[in-house]
């Protein structure tokens, strides 16, 4: 059974682990609370970034003695093997807890239920699936990671009510309300980079950084995704700090060098393929994971939008609808995805809705049936 402080103490642990969201990619946000005997809450902490100490072992360093014979409440299942740094399993014995109480179970292949049991093993007690949901929901990008081996693409969309992205003339400024664009700021400062076409760089010269009171300081990577290389006179998206990478087939890279030298972008050149954009969308965002983006913000037209979903790389779909009407003449959200009737739709799941200032956001993760 688990107690009233042990739950709390889970929602504490799920609260610490947000705090490692922009770094510890590839692995896991974890968040851990020790409770001594008398279920105070006595060390907590959360892994901080990708190498640094684990949850657990912040958490019981922070309790020190307190830790004996108490409790220790971890957002995922401590891990049993020697990664960057060592077991979190022989740490919780040496410290003599009794009992972990734990959200999710670790689906990394060097874990998946040893941890739990080697716990079980030394005869503490060990109860699994507390706060499971927010805990699958909250680990979604190292989730999906070790499914695919990619980032996880948060597809960002303006429309107006009728679903369309800009007026017959392409004009598009200020779809949304300020309220919006705020909240797309905030979208781009939490993002680890910040994705486009060379179509929205050509025609917008968009910075792609996030601005006003919500810059944290840091900004995103912006890649660019180009058939051509063509980026036009725009010239924008490298003048503020944040890394900058422009995915092409291989065969335009060497005609685009001069982004490289005079700007410092970096130029990834991936096999021509007639598929994708130019080149296999899957490849790059295999190549985004290894370079450590874990999740991408993809601001982005009509033509890699529709490239996205159509290769089934969207994992979440975020759109603001402004109350004004396009009709017709003006430009949809997508081309064609070859959905004929209502059973074909691509639906989202796990919905969010709210109002910011005129626009509703509408935020969903898109259930692809075929996976
Ligand atoms: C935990 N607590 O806070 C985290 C865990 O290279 P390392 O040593 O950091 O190990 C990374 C692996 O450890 C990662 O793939 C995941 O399975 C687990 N992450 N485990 O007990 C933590 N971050
Ligand atoms: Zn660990």
């Amino acid at each position: 059974m688990t107690s009233l402080p042990e739950i709390q103490a889970m929602k504490r642990a799920l609260e610490l682990a947000i705090l490692g969201r922009k770094a510890v990619f590839p692995n896991p946000m974890v968040g851990a609370v020790v409770l001594d005997s008398s279920s105070n809450s006595v060390g907590e902490g959360f892994h901080e970034k990708c190498g640094a100490p684990h949850a657990e072992i912040v958490a019981l360093s922070e309790a020190g003695a307190a830790a004996s014979s108490g409790t220790i409440v971890v957002s995922l299942e401590p891990c049993c093997h020697y990664g960057r740094t060592g077991p979190c399993t022989d740490a919780i014995i040496n410290a003599g807890i009794r009992k972990v109480v734990i959200a999710m179970l670790d689906p990394h292949p060097n874990v998946s239920g040893k941890g739990k049991k080697q716990l079980e093993s030394v005869g503490i007690e060990v109860e699994t699936s507390v706060l499971l949901d927010e805990a699958e929901i909250l680990n979604r990008v190292y989730l999906h990671y070790l499914r695919t081996s990619r980032s996880w693409i948060t597809l960002k969309m303006a429309l107006s009510m009728d679903g369309r992205t800009a007026a017959k003339d392409g004009g598009s400024r200020w779809l949304s309300c300020e309220e919006s664009r705020k909240q797309v700021h905030r979208m781009r400062a939490s993002a680890q980079a910040v994705m486009t076409g060379a179509g929205t760089v050509r025609y917008d010269d968009p910075e792609l950084t996030s601005r006003g009171s919500e810059y944290t300081g840091e900004q995103p990577a912006r890649i660019v995704v180009s058939a051509t290389g063509d980026l036009g006179n725009s010239r924008k998206i490298f003048e503020k700090p944040g890394r900058v990478i422009i995915a092409v087939p291989e065969s335009v890279s060497g005609n685009i060098q001069e982004f490289q030298r005079e700007f410092g972008a970096d130029i990834w050149g991936f096999p021509a393929d007639s598929t994708g954009y130019g080149f296999n969308l899957t490849l790059l965002l295999e190549r985004t994971a290894s370079e450590g983006f874990g999740e991408i913000l993809c601001e982005c037209g009509r033509g890699l939008a529709t490239m996205l979903l159509r290769k089934k790389l969207v994992n979440t779909l975020s759109v603001f609808t402004t109350p004004l009407i396009l009709g017709g003449e003006g430009l949809p959200a997508f081309e064609k995805l070859g959905i004929n009737s209502m059973v074909d739709s691509i639906r989202l799941e796990n919905v969010r809705s709210s109002l910011l200032g005129t626009d509703t956001h509408l935020e969903g993760e898109v259930v692809y049936w075929t996976d």
